[in-house]
């Protein structure tokens, strides 16, 4: 990891800098693939599968036998684990539901706004060397509590045209309504065009290598709605002296392990607390079988120290990490001040790997800086709220005029046209 001391504060765009994502050499690639879904629909997506994925398939949707064998080989402790999982995140997401309020703005004027479900949502899950259940649970869980009728979701099989049994677990748990083994960019393509299997959503969800965020950003230009743009996983780690240099390290290896392109950063106070991380990180790094990938991750991550609390907090808030932990004796101070983050832990025993899970939250996050605008997935990201308004013969004359006068001055004569006939 790479140590750096006292930075100063015109070093700290450079120093912050999330690697570019370099997409431009795949926007053709991703284009021509994703025309190809919208011509030829299935024909185009068996094809790609058997390119890509390297199986060939006779079918795209997994069959109730699939579940059920799925149901079978997934050993009861891992079952518990995942329920666990998905009650707590239904019980925090369930919370967020929205209620509707009237709202007489002036007599005879109601106004109010009601919650609907989007009924139809993709979910993309993939591949790759981590079989990625838990976003499964992350992303059914509150489509299904938003109400949305339609939950399918995609992710590409094995070579033997199978999907991990846990996903398939997951799914049924969280109330997904179909799987379809397909990945990658013709995975989004399918959902966002339809095919002859596959419907057409209204907004695509999930994680994904470069291609997959290419081909979500594509589709997202003219066809459907995404979650939020998509980068690399990252994870910043405030602390103190106070703060365990195992723990601390620990949470720098879960996020590095996630892929040779994550971030891990250590802001601190403390050059005694950086040391030890530092030492401890090369400790643990050895027991791990994602060993490569972590250390890979690890040459771009960085160990920074600055001068104060205060310091660190602004420099904090302008990386605006998709996670921060905050591990400094008086962390609830601390996180008051921090206004750019997308999911924050708080102490030394609430690790970024219990908000991955198990503790409620969602860990669908906007990483690359985009946590200065945008939240991370919630039970809002699957609603619509749609305005509602009734007004009353009295409650027109009393606002009338107004839009009258308004609609004359933007020279709008149709619209003042519109209440003089009811004022008659
Ligand atoms: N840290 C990842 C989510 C995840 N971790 C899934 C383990 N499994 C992005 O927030
Ligand atoms: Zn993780």
């Amino acid at each position: 990891m790479n140590t750096i001391y006292y930075p100063a504060e015109n070093e700290w765009n450079s120093l912050l800098k999330r690697s570019a994502l370099k997409t431009d050499a795949i926007q053709e690639t991703v284009s021509s693939i994703l025309k190809q879904i919208k011509d030829e629909g299935d024909k185009a997506v068996l094809k790609f599968e058997e390119l890509f994925d390297k199986v060939q398939l006779s079918t795209l949707q997994v069959s109730s036998s699939e579940f059920e064998e799925a149901e079978k080989e997934v050993d009861e402790e891992l079952k518990a684990a995942i329920l666990l999982a998905h009650r707590n995140i239904t019980t925090f997401h369930a919370a967020q539901k929205f209620e509707t309020k009237k709202i007489t703005t002036q007599p005879g004027v109601t106004c109010w706004q009601k919650a609907v479900g989007i009924e139809k949502v993709g979910l993309y899950i993939p591949g790759g060397t981590a079989p990625l259940f838990s976003t499964v649970l992350m992303l059914a869980t509150p489509a299904q509590i938003a109400g949305c009728k339609e939950i399918i979701l995609c992710t590409p099989p094995n070579r033997e045209g199978k999907v991990h049994p846990a996903i398939l677990y997951a799914a049924q748990v969280s109330g997904v309504s179909r799987i379809y083994k397909i990945g990658g960019v013709q995975a989004i393509g399918a959902m966002a065009y339809g095919t002859e299997s596959v419907p057409k959503v209204y907004k695509i969800f999930g994680p994904g290598n470069q291609y997959v965020t290419v081909a979500k950003q594509q589709v997202s230009l003219h066809d459907v709605a995404i979650d939020m743009p998509a980068g690399p996983s990252e994870v910043a780690v405030l602390a103190d002296g106070t703060a365990n240099p195992v723990f601390v390290a620990s949470d720098l290896l879960s996020q590095a392990e996630h892929g040779t392109d994550s971030q891990a950063i250590l802001i601190t106070t403390s050059e005694e607390l950086l040391k030890q991380v530092e030492a401890e990180v090369v400790r643990q790094l050895e027991e791990l079988p994602r060993k490569e990938i972590a250390q890979k991750a690890l040459e771009s991550s960085k160990l920074i120290l600055v001068k104060d609390m205060q310091e660190a907090i602004r420099m904090t808030n302008e990386y605006a990490p998709e996670h921060l932990i905050i591990e400094t004796e008086n962390y609830m101070e601390v996180a008051g001040q921090i206004v750019n983050a997308g999911s924050v832990f708080l102490g030394s025993y609430s690790p970024e790997s219990a908000g991955d899970y198990a503790s409620g939250t969602n860990h669908t996050l906007p990483t690359n800086g985009y946590a200065k605008a945008y939240s991370g997935v919630s039970l809002d990201s699957f609603i619509r709220k749609i305005t509602f308004q009734e007004i009353t013969r009295e409650g027109i004359r009393q606002i009338g005029p107004a839009i009258q006068t308004l609609a004359a001055n933007e020279h709008l004569d149709a619209h003042k046209n519109a209440i003089t006939v009811r004022l008659l």
